[in-house]
């Protein structure tokens, strides 16, 4: 058992409430404790700003190190990300492991990758997280020892250690890459006979893998079940499954990995191809554990998180489709209360802005089934915002297109003429246009 303490901080001049810093703690020890630890004890201090040698005050560190040496705990964890020359600091001065919430995290995921690409990219962003910190012991030693005389073997033995993880970075990314370009090459081909998308996107834990469970059970076209547990980051790699909507339709349904308040940026960019790729989706169904009392807070990280993720691309956010998960955990009147505030919790302009009034958010629970049918109506009624319905005069001499038009999109009426026919079609906007430059330029 590894007993593990905390150290949580407020910033007194953030002007964050402390209520959140403390929430935040709590979270640090649910990771801890998926990661195997057992907590027994943490501390949240008020600062105004991290010391530069050991993030917290000397008294503080001091008080740790008391409690290090009489055994009271094996690991101590910090919920910000320390600087590499603090962590090495804290080190010398308590008698314990000392890491921080990346560094936590970065753990978990390692544990949990199955994938190839999965494993690769984890090892990718720990590699990335190391590789400061050892240049720090490095210079340190440097600083140390340094002049005439200082090129001794240990110092080789470092800089050779630290070129040993650089080149496997360049190698590690090499791999990714390759592996990104072949599904890319996938992803072409099945554009060519393209389905809808939808990707569940969420907060760790908010029921993600449990409702693509329940869709694949009730609308899905192989019962194999993907893993769902109460635990942090059950999920790290993404599974698609294809679910019958209630038109008819086939759409593909995606699970994604969680997101989380301070993902670490090195994980953001290691997974930033194989997020970018489910996010590619038609359809964001943002999933919010109702029955979380912090789920405001958690809904805001997670479109944080996508528009970061977004950076640069002219995504329209109205594909974003805020659900409400867990709705069996829910009291009566909490349920009602949650019905009449939804409207207000999401404002205009903030990408989740579809709560209004006249249209009640969507409140499901994966556990019971209810409130599925809905969420597809609600899918579906997002993915015909994408199309438009024209009429549309094809030649005898394009006749070719005419294949594609019934697969693709809807004729819903047809009239023969002298020199071609003339249809009433209902298609997606990319595909009209394409359309369009085939009619004009004369064949396709
Ligand atoms: N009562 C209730 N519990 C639910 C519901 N949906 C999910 N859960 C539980 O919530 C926990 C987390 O569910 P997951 O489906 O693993 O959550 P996730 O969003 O995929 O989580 P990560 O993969 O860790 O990001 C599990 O214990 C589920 O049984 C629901 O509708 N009602
Ligand atoms: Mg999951």
């Amino acid at each position: 058992m590894e007993t593990v303490y905390l150290v949580g901080t407020h910033w007194k001049r953030s002007g964050s409430p402390l209520k959140a810093s403390s929430e935040s703690l709590e979270e640090l020890g649910r990771l801890a404790e998926t990661a195997g630890g057992t907590v027994v004890g943490k501390i949240l201090q008020s600062l105004d700003a991290p010391s530069p040698r050991t993030f917290i005050g000397k008294g503080k560190a001091e008080e740790l190190r008391r409690l290090a040496s009489r055994g009271a705990f094996r690991t101590l964890i910090f919920d910000d990300e320390l600087k590499p020359a603090q962590q090495k600091n804290l080190s010398e001065i308590i008698p314990a492991k000392v890491l921080d919430r990346t560094r936590l995290i970065l753990d978990i995921f390692a544990r949990r990758a199955r994938t190839r690409e999965g494993i690769l990219q984890i090892e990718l962003a720990q590699l990335s997280y190391l590789l400061p910190r050892m240049t720090e012991r490095y210079g340190r030693f440097e600083q140390q020892v340094g002049g005439i005389g200082t090129r001794g073997p240990g110092e080789r033995k470092l800089e050779v250690e630290a070129r040993h993880i650089r080149d496997r970075v360049t190698h590690l990314r090499r791999q990714v890459d390759s592996i990104k370009l072949h599904r890319e090459v996938a992803r072409e081909r099945r554009r060519n006979v393209p389905l809808p998308s939808a990707a569940i996107v969420g907060y760790t834990n908010a029921g993600k893998s449990t409702l693509l469970n329940k869709l694949t059970s009730l609308y899905g076209q192989t019962r194999e079940p993907i893993y769902a547990d109460d635990r942090l980051f059950a999920t790290l790699d993404p599974t698609t499954r294809r679910i019958r909507m209630p038109s008819g339709r086939v759409c593909l349904f995606t699970d994604t990995v969680g997101f989380i308040n301070k993902l670490p940026h090195h994980l953001i960019a290691a997974f930033r191809s194989t997020l970018e790729e489910s996010l590619d989706a038609d359809v964001l169904v943002h999933l919010i554990d109702a029955a979380d009392p912090d789920f405001t807070g958690h809904a805001g990280t997670v479109r944080e998180t996508l528009k970061s993720l977004e950076d640069g691309t002219d995504r329209k956010t109205d594909r974003i489709l805020p659900v409400f998960s867990k709705a069996d955990l829910l009291s009566p009147a909490r349920k009602a209360r949650l019905e009449s505030r939804a409207a207000g919790l999401f404002q205009a302009g903030d990408g989740d802005a579809d709560v209004s009034p006249d249209a009640p958010p969507i409140l499901l629970s994966a556990v019971e089934g209810t409130g599925i049918h809905r969420l597809l109506e609600a899918v579906e009624e997002r993915l015909a915002r994408r199309m438009i319905e024209t009429d549309v005069f094809i030649p005898f001499r394009h006749s070719g297109v005419l294949d594609a038009l019934y697969r693709l999109g809807r004729v819903e009426q047809v009239s023969h003429r002298r020199r071609g026919v003339k249809l009433r079609l209902r298609l997606e906007k990319s595909h009209w246009g394409k359309l369009q430059k085939i009619l004009h330029n004369g064949g396709p």
